[in-house]
């Protein structure tokens, strides 16, 4: 049986994944934690307890007293963020990593999946279709951090025999939880002015082309890898894809529901972060090994994405 804890789990990802989790695996089986009071929905089925994850104490109880076998840690600080305040994202990226890595390792627990992102490929990385294997030198604190996840996972499971699984997410579109201080979350943003202002200011230029995901696809590659038989992984780091658009493409397919709908650009800091990013990348890697298969393209995600929010906002 699956007994899963998930750190920041009331963040983009984490407050969808949760859910999926517990329709999978039964609730009770989902240990939801994180350092803020959680959103309702996060505690209404199943447990959620506070974790800093760089408290050790608190990690090693929290593992041990609910019979953890498998850690999903989510929690991060995300590439925008992590620009204003470097200190802060290598503390709570490395320390938080190594901290999780290491108390799977000591208490010899079943998997631990520790997400990466396309901000783990730099400058010099081959821009289009970006192959799984290619150079790294990410030119943001967050994807120095990214990259050093990864070695450290790999190193683990080649060390000591730790079940370490990754994905290099591309940017996440997602209708429930906001994004929090990324340089992909203008693909959010886009939708909530588009609804409510018919306008959008976007802070990335209008050909700034970036792989992108919706958050069903995004869930859906999580629990496929902590599925996948680990036999079968000749990596342990995957790049994962959907679709790739710029501002200027989706901002098209909004108008062909919300025809009145403007876009305008006011490139920021953002804009070079994602000059430094591949415009698309091969995820061929993760199709062969475990069977990965995206469900939406943009305009399926554009078209449900406008069908649940314009229910709430
Ligand atoms: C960000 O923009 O920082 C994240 C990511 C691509 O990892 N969404």
């Amino acid at each position: 049986m699956k007994r899963i804890l998930v750190t920041g789990s009331y963040g983009q990802i984490g407050t969808e994944l949760v859910g999926a989790l517990r329709e999978k695996y039964g609730g009770d089986n989902v240990i939801a934690t994180g350092r803020k009071k959680p959103p309702q929905v996060l505690t209404e089925e199943g447990p959620y307890y506070h974790l800093d994850i760089l408290d050790n104490t608190e990690i090693h109880s929290l593992l041990v007293n609910h019979d953890i076998n498998i850690v999903i840690h989510n929690a991060s600080v995300l590439s925008a963020v992590g620009e204003k305040n470097p200190q802060v994202a290598y503390k709570t990226n490395v320390e938080g990593a190594y901290n999780i890595l290491e108390a799977v390792r000591s208490l010899g627990l079943d998997q631990v999946m520790i997400p990466s992102s396309i901000a783990a490929f730099g400058p010099s990385t081959p821009k289009d279709n970006t192959p799984n294997d290619v150079i790294m030198r990410p030119t943001t604190m967050y994807g120095v951090t990214k990259v050093f996840i990864e070695l450290l996972g790999e190193y683990y499971t080649k060390r000591f025999g730790t079940d370490f699984r990754s994905l290099r997410y591309p940017g996440i579109i997602s209708s429930e939880a906001l994004p929090g201080g990324g340089t992909t979350d203008y693909a959010v943003e886009i939708f909530y002015e588009a609804l409510k202002h018919k306008k959008y200011t976007c802070f990335l230029a209008e050909d700034a082309e970036l792989p992108m995901m919706y958050m069903p696809d995004c869930i859906k590659s999580t629990i496929d890898l902590i599925e996948a038989d680990a036999n079968a992984l000749v990596h342990r780091s995957f790049n994962v894809t959907a679709m790739s658009f710029t501002p200027a493409e989706i901002a098209e397919e909004i108008k062909k529901h919300i025809p009145e709908f403007e876009i305008t650009y006011e490139p920021d800091f953002r804009q070079k972060i994602a000059e430094s990013w591949p415009r698309s990348i091969d995820d061929s890697a993760a199709r062969d090994e475990w069977g990965w298969n995206p469900d939406y393209d943009l305009s399926a995600m554009v078209k449900d994405m406008l069908e649940k929010l314009s229910k709430r906002v």
